[in-house]
This record gives structure tokens, sequence and C-alpha cells, in this order.
């Protein structure tokens, strides 16, 4: 669930300018029916603020209760029932927030739900942000950044590869290498200052050698977590994948093959895609969107012509290129001309040889271009699909696979701190940082660096932009 696409999102992304000593509320759940939804409570008041509203049914008392389920009504201030629940209680800290938690569960409809978050407020809930909820979380340390981060990753994947990959995030995995790495470098960073005591002589060499080995080894350990940067990238945001070609050589057959579904509309009449459809596979546990286009042509028609430029666009944007041809047919201007575009846009492409089932031994024409591989299909028939699936997997992976239990960098931002902490382990393993002072320096940017990918030393505008980003209710 997107922030964007909730009715009850408000505008103020700086979240962490906002008090966080109140009772927040929100509802936890997409909007729309369901079977169960759930108004969430954190804060000091949470219990109080529910149980003002709350009747239990064996007339217990919610703050005095030993138990953390109860059964009854929610009533609004003039005694009318709102809707039957479950309460959940969650005592601090032992709840996401670490706070006093309550979770209404009433039923999942968009007026007993908003009901009930308005007699939440009317009582002194102030209504949460997007992602306060996991922000307060974060603030009173029960999650760091990374795992923070990886919450929402686990809620939006797209692959089952994505959420081990999200869930081996939250629960620490790469949070526990930054930290072994941030340790490595405090060791090292106070025997370099213990040495700045005596000015006079220089730093022992023995105290340098090993201070040297443990840094070479703190560097040996970011490069192989650098490594992970690309795959990890792919796991959580996926590529995209555009089906280009002349009118009727397959494109539609060949997206609903790969799709294993009847989504595009296939006919032997050319031009019937005149839109992009797009719809996400799965290519060995990476969420590709696969994109079907208009056959590229010259056209005089208005509307397929509008057509033929988003195609153009999909090519352009797409990290995976299929060109498919038909081995069935001589290969005509067209396809040599769309030959020419691929060529000189540069982008690595896979051939399509589709019909091949009416020209079993049909072979590729000559291009102007080298393809990544070249894979005989029939859309119609089946024959290739798995292998073209291979070969896309093995372009987007390089042959390995993703290992989503070990540390793996998934966003931009943390790839940019360990790269900047990285730089600054050049100097002193170079030895061109050749004093203690100079050596101190680096070690604390690299420090420094590392601190932003686990929050610690993020600024407080960033982290509001990322918690920003959340759903509300999370
Ligand atoms: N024999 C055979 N016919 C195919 C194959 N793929 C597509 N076709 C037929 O070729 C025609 C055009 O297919 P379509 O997918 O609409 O092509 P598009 O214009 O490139 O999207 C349709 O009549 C399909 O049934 C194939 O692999 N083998
Ligand atoms: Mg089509």
């Amino acid at each position: 669930m997107e922030a964007v696409d909730n009715p009850m999102t408000i505008s103020m992304p700086d979240i962490s300018a906002t008090d966080s000593s109140g009772t927040i509320a929100a509802i936890s759940t997409p909007p729309g029916e369901g079977g169960v939804g759930i108004v969430r409570l954190s804060g000091p008041r949470a219990l109080a603020i529910a149980s003002s509203l709350f009747a239990s049914s064996r007339g217990i008392a919610l703050e005095t209760a030993r138990q953390r389920v109860f059964y009854g009504h929610v009533r609004a201030a003039n005694g009318e029932p709102i809707d039957e629940v479950l309460l959940h209680v969650m005592r601090a800290p032992h709840s996401y927030t670490r706070e006093d938690v309550v979770e209404i569960n009433a039923h999942g409809g968009a007026a007993p739900l908003h009901a009930i978050l308005e007699e939440t407020l009317r009582a002194g809930a102030r209504l949460a942000h997007p992602g306060e909820f996991t922000m307060r979380a974060f603030l009173n340390g029960r999650i760091d950044l990374v795992q923070a981060e990886a919450v929402i990753d686990v809620i939006r994947a797209r692959t089952t590869t994505a959420l081990h990959a999200a869930q081996s995030a939250a629960s620490g995995t790469l949070s526990k290498e930054i930290h072994t790495l941030r340790g490595l470098l405090v060791q090292a960073l106070a025997q370099i200052e213990a040495s700045l005591d005596f000015p006079e002589e220089d730093l022992p060499a023995l105290l340098n050698t090993a201070v040297l080995a443990r840094l070479a080894e703190v560097g040996e350990r970011m490069d192989a977590l650098l490594a992970t940067a690309e795959n990890g990238r792919l796991c959580r945001e996926g590529a995209s994948a555009a089906i280009v070609g002349r009118p009727n050589v397959g494109k539609s057959s060949l997206f609903n093959a790969l799709l294993r579904d009847a989504r595009a509309i296939v006919s032997e009449h050319a031009g019937t895609t005149r839109d992009r459809i797009e719809e996400y596979i799965n290519l060995a546990g990476i969420p590709v969107k696969l994109i079907d286009t208009a056959g590229v042509r010259d056209t005089g028609h208005e509307i397929e012509r509008l057509g033929v430029e988003r195609a153009r666009e999909a090519l352009r944007t797409s990290q995976l290129i299929l060109f498919v041809l038909d081995a069935s047919a001589p290969d005509t201007q067209e396809d040599r001309d769309l030959a020419d575009e691929l060529a000189a846009q540069g982008t690595p492409v896979t051939v399509v040889l589709n019909k091949i089932d009416l020209a079993p031994n049909a072979s590729p024409p000559s291009l102007p271009f080298n393809p990544t591989a070249t894979i005989p299909t029939s859309a119609q028939t089946g024959i290739g699909i798995g292998a073209l699936e291979d070969a896309l997997a093995q372009q987007l992976l390089g042959g390995a696979s993703l290992a989503t239990h070990a540390p793996l960098l998934t966003r931009t931002h943390q790839t940019d701190s360990l790269r900047r902490a990285r730089c600054h382990l050049i100097p002193v393993l170079d030895g061109s940082a050749n004093s203690p002072e100079l050596m101190a320096v680096d070690l604390r940017e690299a420090l420094q660096a590392l601190g932003e990918i686990t929050g610690e030393t993020t600024p407080e505008d960033i982290l509001g932009l990322i918690f920003s980003s959340f759903c509300i209710g999370k």
C-alpha cells in the first residue's frame, strides 16, 4: 500500500520534526472491504484511550487485566454502538513500537474503521503520519534503519525471493555485518588515537602492522558487501523487459506465453496491439516487468503511431530487450530498420526467433549488433520459452543465484554510504595518510558513513524522508 493511495494520507513529510511522545492512531489495514480491519494505537495513553471507548463483554478493565486479548464493543461518546471488536493489548516494551500498543480488530470496512479512528482521536490520540509506528520502533531502539526499511520491503515484495531477502534484512543480517565493520574500525581508531598521546614518536611498528591488517580485513569485507549491491537492488526494485519487433511476429503471443496467461490480445491482423501492456513475471526470483508493445513500423494511423512512440520509450528505459523476429518469413525492411535502431542504442538485446514451429530449420538473419543470446521459440506451442527465461535470468544475474540469507545491500543510499566508507580506507591502507592524525580523520569519516546505513548518524531530515515514504498505519 503506497502512502499516496491512502485517502487518509495527510501532507506532513517531515515527521522527524513532530512530537514523538504523544499517543498516535491510524487505520493499519488497507482501504477497501475485508474480513477484519485494524485501528492501531501507540503511546503512553493507548490503553486509557482504548478503554474509554471499549466495553468488555465480561466487564473487565483493560488497564488492570493481565490478559492480552479482549472481546467486546466499541461505542461512540453518546453510547451508540459502533462495532463488535477484538482488542489486542501489547504492553511496553513488548510491542512493535516499544510503547503501549492497542490494536482494535473490527470489521474491515471504511465506515466502522473510520468511526473507531475518530473516537480514538476524540479521546485524545493524534492521527499518525505515514511510517510513524515504524519510526517510533526505530527511535526507541527496537530496530535500526536497515530493519525499518526492510519492513516496507516485506510489505512490497513481489516474489518469494524478494520476500526472503527483506525478511533477512529485517531480522538484522545486514545490520550485524555493518556493526561488525564498525566495531573493527572503532578498535583500530582507538589504537591509533592512543598513539596520538605520544606525538613525538612514530606509531610503533608492531601496532601499525596489526592495525593495518585489521583495516585490510575491513576493506575486504566491505568489497564483498559492495559486490551484492547490484543483485540486492534487482531483488528489491526488479527490472523491466520490453518485447519489441515489427507487427505480427508474435510479440503479444510471447508476452502471454511468458505470463502463462492470455493477457494480451493476439490476432493475425497487423497493428492489433497499440498500447503498451505491462505485467510482472518472476525470473529466478527477480520481479521483472514485462512490456508488450505495438509493432514498430511507419504508420499513418494516429493511435498506432502513439503506440509506436510508447514502444520506443519502453526500449529506452528497459534493462532487457527482446527483439522478436518471425522465423517463418524472410526479414523485412521493418525488421532491418528496428535492428539498426537497436544497434544505435547499444543496450544488450536478446533475439527471439519466433514461430519456429513453422520453420524448424530457420536461422536468424545477419544483424548489425551482437545479441546476448538468440533463442528459437514458438509462442504458440511453448517451444523455447523455458530457454528464453533462462537466458534472461542469466543476463540479469550473470549466472549467480540470489543468496538471500547473506547480507545484501538493497538500497542506493546504503551502497553510496558503504562506498564512501570504503574510499576513506584507501589512503589509510596505501600509506598516503601517513600520520596517526590523518589516519584517525579518515577512520572517523568511514565510521560516520557506515552509521548512515543503520541510522545512527543519519541526518534527521533524511530520516523523515525515508519514513514518510511508508504507508500510513505502519
Ligand atoms: N505458428 C505460430 N503462430 C504464431 C506464433 N506466435 C504468434 N503466432 C501467430 O501470429 C499472429 C500474430 O501474433 P501476435 O502475438 O498478435 O503478434 P504481434 O503483432 O507481434 O503482437 C497471430 O495469428 C498468432 O496466432 C508461433 O510461435 N507460431
Ligand atoms: Mg501485439
